[in-house]
């Protein structure tokens, strides 16, 4: 034996090395995870004591996530962990006092301010990103900020801070050679978001390492229910530009040796690895869980045996690199530290219950300033919406290098070489918004994604994160569900569930609507709703062309998510057509616009049936003498409630109109929220038009019946009138 044997300072002598490890390295790797299990034990007592909420435990994985600390560079690298990280957190220098801080739900909660639960890490000092509970969605948020982080290497100027618009508040940060560790249990490489990261990682070669600790059970269903054959290994093997490693998560040598050939072929530019550690799960899978319902005792037993804080001390001891006073030393200190960790968070203050609404959007960017209040150039001929919109996207991509565009057929050509021939005209999106732009702009700011919704939003969400602006669309608001959970789950979260430590301004522009003829079920859908009723997303509804130009270009300019919705029929109506209004046009969000003043009654709508109220407006007025004003609301989170009330205690009567399903719609809230703040007004009672509560079908007589036409709003505004 070359080591001497450490008692209570240790003091190495002779350097021999254990994967290229010293003693002392061992002994501080050593403690960490001793340090991460009595974390884990005092979460535990405190939530016995009912002074904590929940408590989910990294026991067992602590080596496997020490070799992989080991291996990485806090505030260099980039960290999309899952909760079994505590000891990755505190091995990157996370403090005990900061993780129980956030146990017990306090206002100095660095990771959430007292919003997350647990073991839910964030801290951007170590560019720990902000974790959340849904298994899977942390997979192409990696991918995401993997390629912002390639993106600026490749584009130097685009870091710059500028003032004025996201980027004063978006300090970026990359690094060459940079990794983005992302985690997982076996179960949740079950997600389709796993696999749509792997595909996209592999495809790009982009610097990700996947770590996934394999504890056998996903709650209580084991790997081999789970996992085609039991081991992910076997079935992502394929993937090109990838490397793979198996290892024994529990044996820390065995997994610094896997994690340092991972990291060195990611750091030396030749694409993704993925390490599969297999760990054990000594602790139930969380305190609201009991594994003796599900696990036999001898099973149990047996992972006992592989429990890698013993297995490891036994090593020390059996290497001379610690001794029993040395483990008793190392003991107490890390005890004492815990204690004193656990005093400090259980006398912290509780956030101030006001709080709850701090950071839900940007404080410091409203969309809605007045800032964004500018004039339109008049010169020129009329444009369509889709022309508007196109322009407005270049323009904003000449003024600003960190907006990429990606979707399904945005780009003008994959086969980047078939453009430069000039032989073939490009496709620049299904409905051509984005046509000339990758030709213009070049393959790595207009791109394809592959034809999956999530991947699209995920991936722009890792990279608004880092800085960059992604403009992305989905093809059809129709197949906008597979993008669900990281739109409502993720994207308009992060601000909030991070206490303002993070933000994805990302735009995501979604074609959406009928009145198309033909259009039929999966190609008419609104619903918009769903998302207004998501917190932290703004949602924008534009009905013209010069409203679309500057309303988009207010989206790009600011700090937090848009949903920005384009209906499908106004892009090339002769509606609502304008000249090219410039390129600083900007229109600020919840301000409506009043297409015509009248004194009768108050039309409320947006999009596609704004032509069509107006079309009902002026019939009405031309053969019956009653004056409606029509506003538009233009966006619809936040919606100008302002103007809806001044006209309403003009006309006192309100007909809200949308496109959209009646029941539970947009106009419940608005019809709502009129009947109890301004009754008092109201001559009539709040009328709403719809569609019919059902879909929209094929045959175009169905279709009619179904979408609210300009003769059913002639008739409904009529019928109110006469109340
Ligand atoms: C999308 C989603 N579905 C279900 C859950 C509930 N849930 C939380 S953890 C978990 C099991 C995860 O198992 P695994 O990925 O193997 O990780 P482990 O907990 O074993 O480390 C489940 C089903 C969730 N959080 N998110």
């Amino acid at each position: 034996m070359s080591s001497k044997v450490v008692h209570s300072e240790p003091a190495v002598t002779v350097e021999k090395t254990y994967q290229g490890l010293v003693a002392r390295q061992l002994l501080n790797m050593f403690r960490t995870m001793y340090l991460s299990r009595r974390m884990d034990d005092r979460e535990i007592l405190l939530k016995r004591q009912q002074k904590i909420f929940f408590q989910i435990s990294c026991a067992g994985h602590e080596a496997l996530l020490v070799a992989a600390a080991a291996n990485l560079r806090p505030g260099y690298d980039w960290f999309f962990p899952y909760y079994r990280d505590r000891a990755l957190c505190l091995a990157l220098g996370v403090t005990p006092e900061a993780q129980l801080l956030q146990a017990v739900g306090a206002a100095a909660d660095p990771a959430s301010g007292g919003r997350q639960m647990p073991s839910h890490w964030g801290s951007r000092e170590h560019n720990i990103f902000t974790t959340s509970s849904p298994t899977g969605t942390q997979f192409l948020q990696a991918v995401g900020s993997a390629e912002a982080g390639r993106y600026f290497t490749h584009h130097s100027a685009a870091d710059a801070k500028v003032m004025g618009d996201y980027r004063e508040f978006k300090d970026v940060q990359h690094h060459d050679d940079e990794v983005n560790y992302v985690s997982t249990g076996e179960g949740t490489t079950s997600q389709g978001e796993f696999w749509e990261s792997l595909n996209t990682a592999s495809i790009r070669k982009l610097p990700v390492l996947y770590v996934v600790e394999d504890n056998g059970y996903a709650i209580s269903v084991p790997v081999k229910y789970q996992t085609a054959g039991g081991n992910i290994s076997r079935l992502v093997a394929n993937f090109p530009n990838f490397h793979f490693e198996e290892c024994d998560g529990t044996n820390l040598l065995e997994s610094y040796a896997a994690m340092r050939r991972a990291v060195e072929h990611i750091r030396s530019g030749n694409g993704p690895a993925l390490v599969h550690g297999h760990v054990i799960r000594p602790y139930s899978h969380s305190l609201s869980d009991d594994e003796k319902l599900y696990r036999r005792e001898a099973e149990r037993k047996k992972d006992a045996e592989r429990d890698p804080i013993a297995c490891f001390q036994k090593f020390l001891n059996a290497e001379g690199i610690l001794d029993t006073a040395g483990v008793q030393k190392l003991q107490r200190e890390v005890d004492a530290e815990v204690q004193a960790a656990s005093d400090v968070a259980l006398a912290a203050a509780f956030p101030e219950l006001t709080s709850y609404a701090h950071h839900v959007y940007s404080e410091n960017l409203r969309p809605s300033a007045t800032s964004f209040q500018s004039v339109p150039l008049t010169e020129g001929r009329d444009r369509t919406m889709a022309d508007l919109i196109n322009t407005c996207l270049r323009d904003e991509m000449r003024r600003d290098e960190r907006i990429v565009i990606f979707g399904e057929d945005v780009a003008d050509c994959s086969n980047e070489e078939y453009l430069q021939d000039k032989k073939i005209k490009g496709k620049g999106g299904v409905f051509k918004l984005t046509s000339g732009l990758q030709r213009e702009f070049g393959s790595d700011r207009v791109f394809n994604s592959p034809l999956a919704e999530a991947n699209i939003v995920g991936r722009a969400l890792g990279m608004a994160t880092r800085g960059l602006k992604p403009v992305v669309e989905i093809q059809f608001f129709d197949y906008i569900w597979p993008a669900m959970h990281q739109l409502r789950n993720e994207l308009p979260l992060i601000r909030w569930r991070s206490n303002d430590a993070f933000s994805c301004p990302a735009v995501i522009r979604v074609a959406i609507g009928g009145y198309l003829t033909g259009g039929a079920v999966y190609h008419s859908q609104c619903g918009e709703s769903i998302f207004t009723h998501t917190p932290g997303m703004h949602v924008v509804f534009p009905s013209n062309a010069l409203d679309a130009a500057g309303l988009l270009r207010t989206a790009i300019r600011c700090d937090d998510p848009v949903l920005f919705l384009e209906h499908k029929r106004l892009y090339r109506e002769p509606f609502g057509r304008a000249p090219y209004p410039g390129p600083e046009y900007t229109i600020p969000f919840g301000k409506a616009r009043i297409w015509k003043e009248g004194s009768d009654v108050t039309v409320v709508t947006y999009g596609a049936t704004v032509p069509r109220s107006l079309q009902a407006a002026q019939r009405i007025e031309r053969e019956h003498g009653i004056r409606v004003e029509l506003l538009d609301l233009r966006t619809l989170n936040p919606y100008d409630f302002e103007a809806v009330a001044t006209s309403v205690s003009k006309t006192s009567r309100v007909l809200i109109v949308h496109e959209d399903m009646q029941s539970w719609g947009y106009g419940a809230e608005i019809a709502a929220r009129i009947a109890s703040e301004l009754f008092d007004k109201l001559d009539a009672p709040v009328r709403r038009l719809a569609a019919k509560d059902t879909f929209v079908a094929y045959q175009p007589q169905l279709e009619d019946v179904i979408l609210p036409q300009a003769d059913d709003i002639f008739a409904a505004i009529q019928e109110l009138a006469a109340y």
